[in-house]
């Protein structure tokens, strides 16, 4: 079965750094299995064995590494992601909630550390085998209130997160950019709201995208 025509539904949830995705993704996956779907839970750099070595290789700051070494990890973590995880899931027909998926690599890769978009691009559709979202949940923040909040959370160094503040500005000025581009598959959610205010709007979006869908049917 081609990538793109798998039964189940595929949402991602993604924005800078400390927007709120994992607790939105938690959250969302609790009340959609309440109201008893099957969900299915998942992250990337991760997901998979080889994905959970990748990605604590990719944000060790004792690793250097030039843009592409770091995108090419960044791929090849969605490749195993996509074929071990991914499409199984979706063939069983689940909902599966990616936090982070190919719109990170355009944001952080691409706006970020300056990569060519077009290139990053198709290689994304290599590793992904085609598979795109049907919907994305989009956070949005100021990054120096994101920053503000993984850093009380966390000191732990990374590689990524320890950036300076503008490669952070420019990473979440290149989701907004990629939400403006594709308003049919990304739903931007002001993430400087309440987390149960977060939630509210992502479960109307979900629940508005999945009547339509039966509508359609
Ligand atoms: N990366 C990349 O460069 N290219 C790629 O292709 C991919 C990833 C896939 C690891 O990702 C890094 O990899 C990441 C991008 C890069 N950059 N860094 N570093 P990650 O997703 O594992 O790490 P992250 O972006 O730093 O996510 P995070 O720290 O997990 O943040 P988050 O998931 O958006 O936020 P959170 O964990 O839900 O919340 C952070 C804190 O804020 C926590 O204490 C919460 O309790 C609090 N919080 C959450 N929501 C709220 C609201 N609404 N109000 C107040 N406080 C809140």
């Amino acid at each position: 079965m081609p990538a793109e025509d798998v039964p189940g539904v595929f949402i991602t949830v993604e924005g800078g750094d400390g927007a709120g995705k994992t607790t939105l993704a938690r959250a969302l996956t609790e009340c959609l299995r309440r109201s008893g779907r099957a969900v299915r839970l998942t992250f990337e750099p991760g997901g998979t064995a080889l994905g959970t070595h990748l990605r604590s290789l990719v944000l060790d700051p004792g690793v250097a590494m030039s843009d592409w070494d770091e995108t090419w990890l960044f791929l090849a973590a969605r490749a195993s992601h996509v074929h071990e995880v991914l499409i199984p899931a979706l063939e069983a027909g689940e909902i599966v909630l990616s936090d982070r998926y190919s719109d990170s690599t355009l944001a952080y890769q691409g706006y970020g550390r300056g990569l060519d978009l077009e290139r990053l691009t198709a290689l994304n559709r290599e590793a992904t085998q085609g598979l795109s979202p049907d919907l994305t949940l989009m956070l949005d923040i100021p990054a120096e209130l994101g920053l503000a909040r993984t850093r009380a959370r966390s000191s732990q160094a990374d590689r990524i997160g320890d950036a300076d503040l503008a490669f952070h500005q420019r990473v979440n000025a290149g989701f907004r950019r990629l939400a403006a581009e594709r308003p049919e598959r990304v739903h931007m959610i002001d993430g400087r709201q309440d987390a149960a205010v977060v939630l509210g709007e992502a479960l109307d979006v979900v629940n508005r995208w999945l009547d339509g869908r039966r509508a359609r049917s």
